[in-house]
């Protein structure tokens, strides 16, 4: 079998004020000069990206910046270009020295918590100057983390920095993931169920259902695509047993009735609940839907703008079908793209998350932080779907190995 799975590196960016020391602390992460390191402020420009392997980690990619208090017009220009990396990265350093903490790094600390960026603040330089405790105190004060005390020169606590890079990098962003790789083997032959509906795209499939056959032909399978009315016939004139079918979240109950039981079943959505959400959460979350209450609120989070059949399946269907399974009166809101929620998080009882197709991992997971902090439940549109629809065992158990309480999945 070939397992194919998409390696992603983690990027780590390097943030603080100007001849602080943040060149150095690259060179020394790599073991090698791979920025410039100068005495004179403002030697690093625009950031730079670097891709190396960190001794007792693995491959990251550090981006260098350059310093956040830069002046003049160019200077802006370049505070600009660095603020714009926090988009892209999943681990901040943040480096201070000489107990020094003011305006900027204020203002970098409240960029990483609009971006739900985990970071560390370094105290580097501490060779010539020793971070106080009162300036310690302060740091765990502010930002809620421990100060981390550092020297390029002397490389004192090199190995607890490594360790808690590590330990603060999420797992999402290295951890390599299969969209199907590890269910299906060299000739199997998977079924794939496409309504073609008004909803549908003309002319085209959509995102999830190319990658899916993009995936199974990656995997030297063989994918079969057809509408949900003629698998019975299909299956029945060619006596084919799939390895596994995955169905559109909205014909769920056909594709149940219709695919034998000894064949595993799932859903286009739940495959990349899987593959890009956080799908630990959502196997906690997705059950709390038999507890919600009359009056409870629910927040449906679409990730794009313009998804006419998205819009239907958040704003129609499943506060219908909710609400037919829970018998309950739940008030539901939309929120689509990156608009910010009109209420706080805690006013919600649970959040339905769209499968994300047109969004990166981290831009789905940045999305659920504020709810997963707060301990609100999280799911997905088709798990959520499925369960509504009495199919949630099934569709889940390709992806969930042994007791799904314990949430190992494969
Ligand atoms: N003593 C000492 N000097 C350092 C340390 N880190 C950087 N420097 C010096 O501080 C200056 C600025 O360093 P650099 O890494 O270019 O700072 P950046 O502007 O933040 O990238 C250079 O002269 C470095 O040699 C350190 O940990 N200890
Ligand atoms: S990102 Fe979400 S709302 Fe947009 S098309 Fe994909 S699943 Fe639908
Ligand atoms: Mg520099």
């Amino acid at each position: 079998m070939v397992t194919k799975g998409r390696e992603s590196k983690p990027h780590i960016g390097i943030y603080g004020r100007r001849n602080n020391g943040k060149s150095s602390l690259i060179n020394c992460l790599a073991g090698q000069v791979i920025a410039i390191v100068s005495d004179h402020a403002g030697t690093t420009t625009d950031p730079v990206k670097k891709s190396f392997e960190i001794t007792g980690f693995g491959p990251v990619i550090l981006v260098d910046t350059a310093g956040i208090d830069d002046s003049g017009d160019l200077g802006q220009k370049r505070v600009d270009r660095t603020l714009q990396t926090l988009n892209t990265i999943d681990l901040a350093l943040l480096v201070v020295t000489d107990n020094s903490w003011g305006k900027y790094e204020d203002e970098l600390l409240s960029k990483f918590g609009e971006n739900d960026l985990p970071f560390i603040v370094i105290h580097s330089k501490s060779d010539i100057q020793e971070p106080s405790e009162k300036f310690k105190n302060m740091i765990s004060r502010i930002t809620g983390t421990l100060l981390f005390e550092f020297s390029s020169v002397d490389k004192r606590n090199f190995e607890q920095l490594i360790s808690l890079i590590t330990n603060t990098i999420p797992e999402y962003s290295y951890k390599t993931t299969t969209l199907l790789g590890d269910l299906i083997s060299y000739g199997d032959i998977v079924i794939l169920i496409t309504p073609i509906d008004i909803e549908a795209p003309a002319g085209r499939l959509i995102l999830p259902q190319m990658q899916a056959i993009r995936d199974i032909l990656d995997n030297d399978a063989v994918a079969i695509v057809l509408k949900e009315r003629e698998v019975d016939a299909f299956l029945k004139k060619t006596r084919i047993k799939p390895a596994l079918a995955i169905t559109d979240s909205q014909v769920f109950v056909k594709a149940d009735a219709s695919i034998p039981r000894d064949i595993p079943l799932t859903s286009f959505s739940i495959m990349l609940a899987r593959f890009k959400g956080d799908f630990d959460n959502y196997l906690k979350g997705t059950p709390k839907i038999s507890e919600l209450k009359d009056g409870d609120r629910v927040l449906l989070l679409e990730s794009c703008t313009h998804h006419v059949s998205c819009d239907d399946i958040g704003r129609t269907k499943i506060p219908r079908w909710m609400t037919s399974f829970t018998g309950k009166k739940i008030e539901y809101d939309v929120v689509a793209g990156l608009d910010a929620l009109s209420r706080p998080i805690t006013d919600y009882s649970l959040v339905i998350q769209c499968g994300g197709c047109m969004i990166t991992r981290k831009q789905l997971h940045n999305r659920l932080q504020s709810a997963i902090k707060a301990g609100v439940p999280v799911t997905n549109y088709g798990m959520a779907i499925a369960y509504v629809q009495g199919i949630y065992e099934r569709a889940i158990s390709p992806f969930v190995k042994g007791d799904k309480n314990q949430n190992t999945y494969l």
